[in-house]
């Protein structure tokens, strides 16, 4: 049996169609009317497929086909994008799951299990951090009230987001445990280009830590004020952000460091910035080193905060370990891809996904496709019709396969 691939494609080229960006990619931040749009399209093709669908209380949508006493099969991933995104991250997986569920159907099979697709409300946590927040909830890891009380990094909040654009669902949250969860998703990363091999089988997903900081100085005239009466947060954040990569560096291995978002106020030319405030996204497979990464930058902000004379605070935006998924799914997946004659390896995610949520109450695993360049958060972000096909086909496969994983006691 395999997936129906111009179907498939077809609805990725449709979905991204709402909210396009130059380049080929899109812009669609959780909760904003683009991703409204993109639920809605998503819901139709649910609604065409006759699944039945739930929507929790912070707008995960579960499509579930064949549902019966048994716990689902389930598969999915996210819609969301960040501002730049490209147009495979995340809604490949939705709408492979989506197409798995249609080729079952078209089929006439009816697995031993019902099969659920899950379309997770912000994974990207660009616009409300944390990221992977919807399915964080969904498994019991975040109160839904805390989550509706999250604020933008536009100043909305998210429950007052949800209900606008009407995603404010009635199921409740933690949702129903699947029997077993496997996410399809591109690799955003070089590392299947650069090995030469067409499917990941992916062991874990790397630890994250991402903070804001605030630092806060003395605005001041930019052409009276000396050199040596300055306490400038601009200049701080560069040095902060020097600093970051030196220590990546240093640590070596998968460490990684990133200022991704910098706002100075008053943010004019011929003033010397009253306050600047950074995200800090910082990634280790080790939690060890994370922590050491976490300490090592902790010591140097209270050391140039002495020496600059500001005011630096932080807060934390999202902090989750290091997940190691079940070897059962590992191994699943990586048999069904060298059944199906495809070059596949053992590798951890370097990115952030669902799944790692989903491993906390169940079975749960992930299916790499290559992605070209390695480029991804970036509408350049592309996968070949090819590698696309035979991932969705060992995802069919896959989760077929879990329907019958035994429940370890
Ligand atoms: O941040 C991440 O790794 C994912 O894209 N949310
Ligand atoms: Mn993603
Ligand atoms: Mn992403």
């Amino acid at each position: 049996m395999k997936i129906n691939y111009p179907r498939l494609k077809s609805r990725i080229d449709a979905l991204a169609e709402i909210s396009p960006i130059e380049g080929g990619g899109n812009c669609r931040l959780a909760l904003t009317d683009e991703d409204k749009h993109g639920r809605d399209l998503v819901v139709s093709w649910m609604r065409e497929l006759d699944l039945e669908i739930s929507i929790d209380t912070v707008g995960n949508i579960i499509g579930t086909w064949n549902t019966a006493e048994l716990s689902p099969v389930m598969s999915g991933s996210h819609i969301d994008t960040v501002r730049t995104g490209g147009r495979f991250d995340g809604c490949y997986g939705v709408l492979a799951a989506l197409e798995v569920i249609q080729t079952c159907q078209d089929a006439k099979i009816k697995p031993p299990r019902p099969l659920a697709v899950g379309v997770f409300t912000d994974e990207e946590g660009a616009r409300f951090a944390p990221d992977m927040l919807g399915s964080l909830v969904y498994v019991g890891g975040m109160a839904v009230e805390t989550a509706l009380d999250i604020l933008a990094i536009d100043g909305a909040k998210f429950g007052d987001e949800l209900v606008r654009i009407g995603y404010a669902g009635p199921a409740p949250c933690p949702g129903i445990s699947p029997h077993a969860f496997v996410e399809l998703h591109i690799e955003q990363g070089p590392m299947l280009e650069a090995n030469n091999t067409r499917i990941g089988a992916v062991t874990s997903v790397q630890g994250i830590s991402w903070r804001e900081v605030t630092i806060l100085g003395q605005s001041n005239h930019a052409g009276t004020t000396p050199m040596s009466l300055r306490h400038d947060p601009a200049y701080v954040a560069a040095e902060i952000t020097v600093f970051v990569r030196n220590l990546a560096l240093e640590l070596g291995g998968d460490q990684v460091c990133t200022v991704g978002k910098v706002d100075l106020h008053p943010n004019l030319t011929n003033v010397v910035p009253a306050r600047a405030t950074l995200t800090l996204d910082m990634r280790n497979t080790d939690e060890n080193l994370l922590q050491l990464a976490e300490k090592r930058i902790a010591d140097f902000l209270t050391k140039i905060a002495d020496s600059e004379g500001v005011k630096i605070s932080t807060r934390v935006l999202a902090r989750f370990e290091p997940v190691v998924f079940d070897d059962r799914v590992v191994a699943c997946v990586e048999q069904i891809a060298k059944q199906h004659g495809h070059t596949v390896r053992r590798m951890p995610s370097g990115a952030g996904h669902d799944a790692q949520m989903l491993a906390r109450v169940c079975p749960s695993g992930m299916i790499f496709v290559p992605s070209v360049k390695g480029i991804s958060h970036n509408p350049a972000e592309f996968t070949t019709d090819a590698d696309l096909e035979a991932g969705a086909n060992i995802l069919l496969h896959a989760m077929l396969s879990l329907t019958t994983l035994e429940t370890q006691a």
